[in-house]
Order: C-alpha cells, then structure tokens, then sequence
C-alpha cells in the first residue's frame, strides 16, 4: 500500500519568496544580536583596570594559566633521558663555530661572572675545576634535526652558584652568556639552569673539551635544544628581563626545551 499523498504538508509549505525573507530577517537578527553581544563584551574588557604589568586581567589570567601549567610539565619531565657511557659516541659532530675565531689560550683565560653592575668576578679553569665533577650522558639533540647521544663533565650550574655565594642571584629569572668575543650569545631561563644535569663543562668523553667543542668552558643544558649549549663562554649575566639570544634573533623559539 503506498501511503496517500501528504497534500496537507504541501499546502503549508512557504514560497520560495516567503522563504527568502525569513531567511534574511532571521540572518539579520543573528547578526546585530551577535554584534551587540560582542560590542559589550568589548566594552566590558575596555573598560577593566589594567593590572600592573599593563595587561587585561582576563588575558593575564589565561596567561598565568600556562605558566602553571608548563612550569608543572616541566618539573615532571625535569630530567633528560641519561645513558651509559658506553652508549656515547666516540666521534662527536661538531656543529656551528659562531664566537670561536682562533684558538683560545686556556692560561690567560678568565670566566667572567658579572655579579652585580660594576662587580664581575673572574675564575681561572683551575678554580672551576676544583669544584666537584658532575657527568652527564645524553641525547644531544639539534633543531637541524640529527641527535647523538654525548657524554660530558664539568661543574653542576648550582654547585657553582651555591660554592660561589651567588645565591641572591638565583632570583633572577634568567642567565645570560657569551663568548668572549660577543659574537655568539645565548638565554636561558633559572630553571632550566639550576636542573641538575646543567654543567659548566669542561670534559668530553673524559677528555679535557676540545677547541671546536668549546674549550676551555662551554655549557650543557640537556633540557635544551644544541642551540642554547654555549661553547667557549666568555661571560655569565643574571637578568630579570630575557636576555639576548642568537637563534631566537633568527626566529627559534626562546625557550627552546625538550
Ligand atoms: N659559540 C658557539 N656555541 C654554539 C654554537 C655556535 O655557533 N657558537 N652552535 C650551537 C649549536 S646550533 C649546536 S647544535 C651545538 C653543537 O655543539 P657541538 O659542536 O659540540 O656538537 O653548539 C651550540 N653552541
Ligand atoms: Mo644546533
């Protein structure tokens, strides 16, 4: 049996015309209603005391959000992967040679740490090799996209800090280094420096360092991307403010962790 025709339905059924017009009128409405919504929304953020860093509470918040939220990541996966010596490899690539003109003269050589304005202590390799060694086996990774897995010696970050009094300075939220010439500079927040597998390293595959790898001083920073691991540093700041960084001049990501 078919079903007889549903004529009733077809006798209410719009014009075409009639359609057109509802379809305007209601496309209409959503739009001025949705103006009037945002307009004050708009209005209402405009309006809000800004808070003291010049930015809108609601944005600050969103902000604050991810600090939370990444600071939180970040101390779960604090420490990178370690390996075994014997994992290392026996060849390691040398990548990059920005601030390493000539050979540097280990004898002469000073690390210049700039404590305060005007007060900038300089440390022979001797001193920094009298403090305790620390080694560290890794996954040295590039943004160029190749890895190896290195082994390192040196002094921790924060035994130097804690040896050398350099306490207040923790507080800062970053560090910055270079070399001695300045022609290769670098970043990086306190965090990421005071993790223990951060070295001022001074060793390579139980080795003293390597010209090419930095010698007498480079930094490993195992939570970062090659590009924030300093060779040959001249000079070590503390700044509340992002100091300068070579790669991220270039348009890589600042932080550049792992
Ligand atoms: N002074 C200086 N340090 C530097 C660089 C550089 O060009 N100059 N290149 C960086 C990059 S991109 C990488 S991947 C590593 C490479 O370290 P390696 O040569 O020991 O493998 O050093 C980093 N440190
Ligand atoms: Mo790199």
């Amino acid at each position: 049996m078919t079903p007889p025709p549903k004529n009733k339905k077809a006798a209410k059924t719009p014009t075409v015309e009639q359609q057109i017009r509802r379809r305007t009128l209601s496309s209409f409405s959503v739009f001025f209603f949705s103006l009037t919504i945002g307009g004050l929304l708009f209005y209402k953020l405009y309006n809000q005391p800004q808070s003291a860093d010049n930015v809108q509470p609601v944005l600050r918040k969103g902000l604050n959000a991810n600090e939370r939220i990444f600071s939180r990541l970040f101390s779960q996966k604090r420490n990178a992967r370690s390996f075994k010596k014997k994992d290392a490899v026996a060849h390691v690539r040398v990548n990059g040679g920005v601030g390493m003109d000539g050979t540097l003269d280990t004898a002469t050589w000073r690390l210049r740490i700039a404590r305060k304005p005007g007060d900038t202590l300089q440390l022979t390799l001797s001193e920094l090799m009298a403090l305790p060694k620390t080694e560290v086996v890794f996954d040295f990774k590039c943004v160029e996209g190749w890895s190896q897995v290195t082994w390192w010696g040196g002094v921790r970050f924060s035994d130097f800090m804690a040896k050398y009094g350099l306490t207040p300075q923790m507080a800062a939220r970053y560090v910055g280094m270079e070399t001695p010439d300045g022609d290769y500079y670098v970043g990086n927040d306190m965090p990421s420096m005071l993790q223990p597998q951060t070295l001022l390293c001074y060793e390579m595959n139980g080795k003293p360092l390597p010209q090419d790898q930095g010698a007498p001083l480079r930094l490993i920073i195992p939570v970062k991307y090659g590009i924030k691991h300093l060779k040959r540093i001249g000079v070590i700041f503390f700044s509340s403010e992002r100091p300068k960084d070579y790669w991220a001049e270039q348009g890589y990501d600042y932080y550049a962790g792992l």
